[in-house]
C-alpha cells in the first residue's frame, strides 16, 4: 500500500531525528521551528506574496537571504526524511517539522493542515528583506508583523518561541540563547524578560545586544534589541506581562499564532482542500 498521504509516518521520522546531541544543545528542533517561521514570515498580505508554499528557501534568492543564515542546517537535517517519504513536498516537511518540534519540545499542540505545493509561481516570490531584523526597534517589528496579518497579541504570543534555541555569532551575528533550557518550550523568555535587569553590551564584531546585569553569573543570557522593544512599547507590553504570569493563557495564544503563520498564503477550500497550488501560472516545477 502507497505510504502517500501518511503525516503520521513524517511526524514520526522527524521525532526521530530531534535529539542530536553534538548539535548546540543537543536538540534541532530550535532551528527547525526557526526553518518554519522564516519559510512562512516572507508573506505580505496586501500582494499575497511570499509565504510557506514554493519552499522558496531552496534557491538562493531567497536561501541566500542573509536572514536565512544558518538554516540551511536545518533543510539538511530533514533531507533523510524527504528521502525516506519523497511524495511530501519541501513546504509541507519544513511547517510541519517546525509543529512537531515544539510539540516534542513541550509547546503546545499546533493545528497543521498538510496541502503546500513545491511548484515556484515567479509572481509570488518575495523580495528579500521581508524578514524581521533584531537590530532595530518597535516600529520595524510592528511593521513586519502587520504587513503579514498579526496584531500586537499575536506579535508577542510568536516572540516567545526564543525560549527555544539561541543566536550564532556566524549566523546572525548575536551571541547566546534567551533562556536557561533553550530546548524546553516554556513562558520562561517571558519571565526573564520582565524579571531580570537587562543592559546593552557591543560584542567584539560591533553587534548589539542586551546582557543580563550579573552576565558572570547568568550562563551569559541573552535579547536582541527586538526582544527589549517588546517591553518599551505599552502595546506590546501589556501581552508580555501577562505571558509572564500566565503560561496557558500563553500556550494558547502560541498555538493559534504559530497554525495561522503556518497558513499564510494558503488558501483552502470548504473542505481544507488547498485551491492555489499547482495549477498556478507562470512557474515552475523543480
Ligand atoms: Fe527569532 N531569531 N526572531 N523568532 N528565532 C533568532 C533565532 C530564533 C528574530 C531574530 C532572531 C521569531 C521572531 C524574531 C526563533 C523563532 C522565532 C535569531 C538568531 C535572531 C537574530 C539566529 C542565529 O544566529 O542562529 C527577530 C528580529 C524576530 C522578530 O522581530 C519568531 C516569530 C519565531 C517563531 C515563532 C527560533 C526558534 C530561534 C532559534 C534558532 C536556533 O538555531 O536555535
Amino acid at each position: 500500500m502507497s505510504e502517500r498521504g501518511n503525516y503520521e509516518a513524517i511526524r514520526k521520522s522527524i521525532l526521530e531525528l530531534l535529539d542530536q546531541p553534538e548539535y548546540d544543545d543537543g536538540s534541532v528542533g530550535p532551528v527547525l521551528v526557526r526553518l518554519a517561521w522564516h519559510s512562512a514570515g516572507t508573506y505580505d498580505a496586501e500582494t499575497d506574496t511570499g509565504g510557506s508554499n514554493g519552499a522558496g528557501m531552496r534557491y538562493e534568492a531567497e536561501g541566500g537571504d542573509p536572514a536565512n543564515a544558518g538554516l540551511q542546517h536545518a533543510r539538511v537535517f530533514l533531507e533523510p526524511v524527504k528521502a525516506a517519504h519523497p511524495w511530501v513536498t519541501y513546504s509541507d516537511l519544513w511547517t510541519l517539522a517546525g509543529c512537531v518540534a515544539i510539540e516534542a519540545m513541550g509547546g503546545p499542540k499546533i493545528n497543521w493542515l498538510p496541502g503546500r505545493t513545491d511548484f515556484v509561481d515567479d509572481s509570488k516570490l518575495p523580495p528579500r528583506g521581508r524578514l524581521p531584523d533584531g537590530a532595530k526597534g518597535v516600529d520595524h517589528v510592528r511593521n513586519v508583523f502587520t504587513r503579514m496579518g498579526f496584531n500586537d497579541q499575536e506579535i508577542v504570543a510568536l516572540s516567545g518561541a526564543h525560549n527555544l534555541g539561541r543566536c550564532h555569532t556566524d549566523r546572525s551575528g548575536f551571541e547566546g540563547k534567551w533562556v536557561h533550557s533553550p530546548t524546553r518550550f516554556s513562558n520562561q523568555y517571558f519571565r526573564l524578560l520582565t524579571r531580570l535587569e537587562w543592559k546593552p553590551k557591543k560584542l567584539n564584531n560591533g553587534v548589539l545586544q542586551f546582557v543580563h546585569v550579573d552576565e558572570d553569573l547568568d550562563e551569559g543570557l541573552m535579547m536582541l534589541p527586538t526582544d527589549m522593544a517588546l517591553l518599551s512599547d505599552p502595546g506590546f507590553k501589556e501581552w508580555v506581562l501577562l505571558y509572564a504570569d500566565d503560561k496557558a493563557a500563553f500556550y494558547a495564544d502560541f498555538a493559534n499564532a504559530f497554525a495561522k503563520l503556518m497558513e499564510l498564503g494558503i488558501q483552502r477550500d470548504a473542505q481544507g482542500k488547498v485551491v492555489n497550488s499547482d495549477n498556478l501560472k507562470g512557474g515552475y516545477h523543480s
